[in-house]
């Protein structure tokens, strides 16, 4: 365990004043109730019960400056229980952050403002994860305390030494995602996360007790963590715990007895509370029973100077924390910046770039999970960013590269993480990791699994992060493990989902140039789906053109002299469908362009003439993907032939699947030439 002066840094000793912490706590209850009631909408209930453990906490344990909210050795705060989301705004305002006006926190829940009904990453400094899905900013905090511990290991004590704090209720560890979160951090020894239980007892419905009866604190000592239980509103107390939980060699859960709306002398303790304003009667009440004499959103002076103090604590550690970075070297330090800032090693491009042209001087047949590790093995020992992992699949996802040390409780420099079978909390730990900064995260499953991912994966697309999902077996060439296992919608549903960039390598060749559009993407997530199954190389031209970023060009130009009668779109293994229907159309004298469609979303990104130019105009458009049709008729129109899957596949061998399905060339040569013959009639 690390004991450095930087790590202890601001465990303030001596006595509380109690009388001082009263007034600082019940600042944060006025102004969560009184915003709620101003909103009209919105959830008092936290804030007011969690206000004594929020208090303590800022006041004396977290290391922060509130005039370098990005200082990258900051302790980190997750409200995961996102729907108090009035108390960080609170804090955040108290504490003198520059983007929480007062006028922000009076504009509670309304357009364009910095406070959202739950809080939004990259809306105000400060907001270190969007959280409200319960239970996933549980598992972004064990994904930041993941990304401490293997930069401290990096860069060392000097430069990466910091705490990671989570306010989690009921709800949270309620849902599933708690379990493979706390399992993983109490596996991986993460003694710098601590959690605060907000053990109020209460959820929407009422008592927690109409729906569960687990024994938290026997839960997550059963996965080797610390555990103990306080008075949630005795501020010695919630100190004690945190000190004891900062000097422990396993994560720990502080269970915080508390009062739901505590100081609602009517409405306290009850579900009623949590998610609806008091009411004036009520908010008057509890102004009466919190001794609270101010107008709402006013705090007095030297309410507001005590709190903005608690701000200042952190200066002072973070100028220190300049020094010692400015004292490792430029080398080092330098790196560090690189990694912070996210930025790419330059030599990558070159790298890929020559890698790429190796591939076309000698093209190799692979499935493209097979293609992928190839990748990595020329981005991993260039980009020590990097963070690899798989749930429990790594030798069929293909993620671990041979240069990647194993990340364990032991070796926390390791850069390949064994998430085990814990497909949500991977997704949601890799969002973590991302969110930490200083790591690129990549992990991998099935791509059916992504169903199991998927609220993470969504909150990826929401914040902008660069978190990349390796996802194999992407379709019915998965074979005999059968219809459980093969996906079907997942392109369309993926697709669906804003700001997700989706791609569908073909070959080896382009699958080096998804893994570079994927790791250049800085500010959006990409699902790479790729085949479990060995595809034959589509392409050999040497360009230095990243194609697959265009998300869609052409493979085949069809008739030179003019127009052509069909096109073909496809992606992944059914491209190869598509040329060999292109043989036998061009052989019969049918003019017709195959399209390579890698990302739907990176095409609709291209300039109009340049998807105009490969949407082209020929009367026969065909798309060929073996999953529904949902989202190709952009590309084919609504009467265009689709060959791909309308139900559930099955098992057996591959090759049988694609015949039983009919995604074979012969198919689409039938459809094209029956439509033919249809407009030949029709004419
Ligand atoms: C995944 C998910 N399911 C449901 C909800 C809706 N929801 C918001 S808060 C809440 C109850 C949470 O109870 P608890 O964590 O105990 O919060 P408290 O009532 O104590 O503030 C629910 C069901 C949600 N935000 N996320
Ligand atoms: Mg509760």
């Amino acid at each position: 365990m690390n004991t450095s002066t930087a790590a202890k840094g601001l465990a303030a000793p001596g006595k509380i004043d109690l009388a001082r912490h009263k007034e600082m706590a019940n600042a944060l209850r006025a102004l969560s109730m009184d915003a709620v009631e101003k909103a009209k909408s919105g959830h008092p209930g936290l804030p007011m019960g969690a206000a004594d453990v929020a208090t303590v906490l800022f006041t004396r344990f977290l290391r922060f400056d509130p005039q370098a909210p990005k200082w990258p050795d900051r302790d980190r705060f997750v409200l995961s229980a996102g729907h108090g989301s009035m108390l960080l705004y609170s804090l955040l305002y108290l504490l003198g952050y520059e983007d929480m006006t007062l006028a922000e926190i009076e504009n509670f829940r309304q357009l364009g403002s910095r406070t959202p009904g739950h809080p939004e990453y990259g809306h105000a400094a400060g907001i270190e994860t969007t959280t409200g899905p319960l239970g996933q900013g549980f598992a972004n905090a064990v994904g930041m305390a993941i990304a401490e511990r293997h930069l401290n290991a990096r860069f060392g004590d000097d430069v990466v030494n910091h705490r990671t704090y989570v306010l989690v209720g009921d709800g949270c560890l309620m849902e599933g995602i708690s379990e493979e979160a706390l399992t993983l951090a109490g596996h991986l020894k993460l003694n710098r996360l601590i959690v605060l239980f907000d053990d109020n007892g209460i959820s929407i419905d009422g008592p927690v007790t109409l729906a569960d009866s687990t024994n938290q604190l026997a839960r997550f000592a059963a996965s080797g963590w610390s555990i103990s239980r306080i008075d949630g509103h005795d501020p010695d107390a919630i100190s004690a715990a945190l000190e004891t939980a900062q000097a422990s060699d396993r994560p720990s859960l502080i269970a915080c007895r508390t009062v739901i709306g505590f100081g609602a002398p009517h409405k306290q303790g009850t579900a009623c509370v949590h998610g609806a304003p008091l009411g004036a009667e009520e908010v008057a009440a509890a102004r009466a029973e919190l001794g609270w004499k101010y107008e709402p959103f006013d705090v007095p002076t030297h309410i507001r100077d005590a709190w903005r103090l608690a701000g200042l604590r952190g200066c002072k550690e973070r100028k220190a924390w300049e020094a010692r970075l400015d004292a490792v070297g430029n080398g080092t330090k330098g790196e560090f910046e690189r990694a912070i800032a996210g930025d790419l090693p330059h030599a990558l491009e070159d790298n890929l770039l020559d890698y790429r042209k190796s591939l076309c001087e000698n093209p190799p047949a692979l499935a493209t999970r097979a293609a992928s590790q190839n990748v990595l093995d020329v981005i991993n020992p260039l980009v020590a960013e990097t963070v690899g992992g798989s749930a429990d699949l790594t030798g069929s996802n293909n993620t671990r590269t041979k240069d990647m040390g194993v990340l364990t409780a032991e070796d926390y420099g390791g850069r390949y993480i064994h998430y085990g079978v814990r497909e949500h909390a991977m997704a949601a730990v890799m969002n973590g990791l991302a969110l930490h900064g200083g790591v690129i995260p990549y992990g991998g499953t099935f791509l059916v699994f992504t169903d199991y991912c998927r609220p993470a994966i969504r909150l990826s697309a929401l914040m902008g992060l660069r978190v990349i999902y390796v996802m194999t077996h992407d379709s019915i060439g998965l074979g005999e493990d059968g219809p459980t296992h093969q996906p079907v919608e997942h392109l369309a549903s993926l697709r669906a989902m804003p700001g997700l960039i989706v791609m569908r390598p073909c070959d080896a060749l382009e699958t080096a140039e998804c893994w570079q559009a994927a790791i250049e993407q800085r500010s959006k997530p990409t699902v790479l789906a790729l085949s479990r199954q060995k595809l034959a190389p589509v392409r050999s031209r040497f360009s230095k053109v990243n194609y697959a970023r265009r998300g869609a060009y052409e493979l085949e130009s069809g008739n030179p002299d003019g127009h052509s009668q069909v096109v073909i779109f496809a992606t992944g293994s059914e491209v190869q469908v598509a040329l060999a229907a292109h043989r036998t159309l061009t052989d019969e004298g049918i003019a017709t362009r195959v399209v390579a469609v890698p990302s739907m979303e990176l095409f609709a990104a291209q300039p109009d003439d340049y998807r105009k130019l490969v949407l082209g105009e020929e009367p026969v458009r065909v798309a060929i993907e073996a999953g529904v049709r949902m989202g190709w008729d952009p590309f084919i129109g609504t009467d265009g032939i689709f060959i791909g899957m309308s139900g559930f596949g099955a098992s057996a061998p591959a090759p049988a699947l694609f015949e039983y399905f009919g995604i074979t060339p012969e198919a689409a040569v039938e459809a094209v030439t029956a439509r033919l013959a249809g407009h030949g009639e029709e004419d």
